[in-house]
């Protein structure tokens, strides 16, 4: 058997890991069984589920390596004896539904500008060490951020150095913390990397987002709110895929670049309402159309050289992932009909009830 190739960072600060894409990068690095342990610092909102951990903790050898605290990556209290221990910090920790920062903004300030700023702290406090002699170098930071801080992008495809336009509280907030990172680079000549990450999708998404909404509510043959025409149009990126990217430009990418993430996967809402709906072999008749979104982007495209010269290649097709999603979900109520409770509910009617009250037929 071959040895796996030895970590460049053995011990990693994952924020926000409990969540959708983070869990998937934790249970991806240690299932690599390198030896890298993982903290994961996660506040445990809403979105941030244990259970999302669970084939972790089922694993003994991977167990051992992971540690789970709850906490704020806005808590410098928190934040800073963590990455005191860690060579790297990969921060997925935010607010990240564009929906609920229309309804609610002021949290997504919190986390996604603050928080990131506590962690940039943080990291230079360790730099200062590291000048200082008191480690060997100081921890590595990659900010996880989205192709949203482009804003909508009617044709073509942006590329890292284009205009950032965003149009949505959770896209400024993101594009804020992404801003933070750089002057962090510029100014004190901090190691730190950005991603941009194209609409993600696969198993543990929150059902708060499209395509697990659709397939859940499909599932108990509930009405699917598509907003406006339907005709928006997202890059689709199968989860494992963004978060192996993430892991390649945590080890690859050079510090004070930024890497998009493109899935390679353009579709219309409609078009992927269609697909999931022909998977669970429910009828288009589920479909309503609502009131769209306020402000919604109708496209987002990334260029993605950048990151494919650095050495990267995806490795799920579109087809392939959503039926792995669609049928993950079929088999996995215990894990989504629970989040779809309690608070869930006063979220459903506050962001569904009108719209669904005077919603019409999808065509
Ligand atoms: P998610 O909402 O599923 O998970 C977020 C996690 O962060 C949760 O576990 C939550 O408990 C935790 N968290 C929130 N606030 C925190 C705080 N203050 N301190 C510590 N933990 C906190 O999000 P996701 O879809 O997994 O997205 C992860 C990252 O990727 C985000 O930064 C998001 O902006 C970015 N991103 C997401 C997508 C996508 O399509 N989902 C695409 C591109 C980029
Ligand atoms: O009920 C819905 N009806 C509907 O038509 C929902 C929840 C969404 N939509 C539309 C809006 C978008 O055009 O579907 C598309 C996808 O919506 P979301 O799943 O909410 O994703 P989006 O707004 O595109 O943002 C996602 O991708 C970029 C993530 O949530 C972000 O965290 C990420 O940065």
């Amino acid at each position: 058997m071959t040895q796996p190739r030895k970590p460049r960072f053995p011990r990693l600060l994952v924020t926000g890991g409990a969540g959708f894409i983070g869990s998937c990068f934790v249970r991806d690095v240690l299932a690599r069984r390198d030896g890298t342990r993982i903290t994961v610092l996660d506040k445990l909102t809403y979105a941030g589920n244990r259970a999302n951990l669970a084939p972790v903790e089922s694993d003994p050898e991977q167990a051992a390596r992971l540690r789970f605290v709850v906490g704020d990556i806005a808590d410098p209290a928190a934040v800073g004896p963590l990455v005191a221990e860690a060579d790297a910090v990969v921060n997925f920790a935010a607010e990240s539904h564009v929906d609920r920062s229309i309804l609610e903004p002021v949290d997504f300030l919190r986390t996604d500008v603050l928080g990131v700023h506590v962690l940039l702290e943080a990291c230079r406090e360790e730099q200062q060490r590291a000048r200082a002699g008191e480690r060997s170098a100081a921890p590595r930071l990659l900010q996880v951020s989205t192709d949203e801080v482009y804003g909508s992008v009617e044709t073509g495809e942006s590329r890292e150095d284009d205009r950032l336009e965003p149009r949505s509280p959770y896209s400024a907030a993101k594009a804020a913390g992404e801003l933070l990172v750089r002057s962090y680079f510029v100014t004190y000549a901090m190691d730190v990397v950005v991603t941009r990450g194209s609409n993600t999708y696969g198993p543990y998404h929150h059902p708060e987002k499209l395509i697990p909404l659709f397939v859940t509510n499909a599932i108990d043959d509930q009405q699917l709110p598509l907003y406006g025409d339907g005709l928006q149009r997202r890059d689709w990126l199968y989860v494992a895929d963004h978060a192996g990217a993430i892991g390649h430009v945590l080890e690859h990418g050079r510090a004070g670049e930024i890497y998009n993430v493109r899935g390679g996967n353009e579709r219309s809402n409609r078009e992927v309402v269609t697909a999931l709906l022909d998977r669970l072999g429910k009828p288009w008749s589920l479909v309503r159309t609502v009131a769209d979104r306020p402000g919604h982007d109708r496209r987002y495209a990334m260029d993605g050289t950048k990151l494919a010269a650095l050495g990267w290649k995806n490795k799920t097709a579109f087809e392939a992932g959503l039926a792995a999603t669609v049928d993950w979900y079929s088999e996995n109520e215990a894990w989504w009909r629970p989040i779809k409770s309690g608070e869930w509910e006063t979220y459903y009617r506050r962001q569904y009830g009108a719209r669904l009250a005077g919603s019409r037929d999808a065509g």
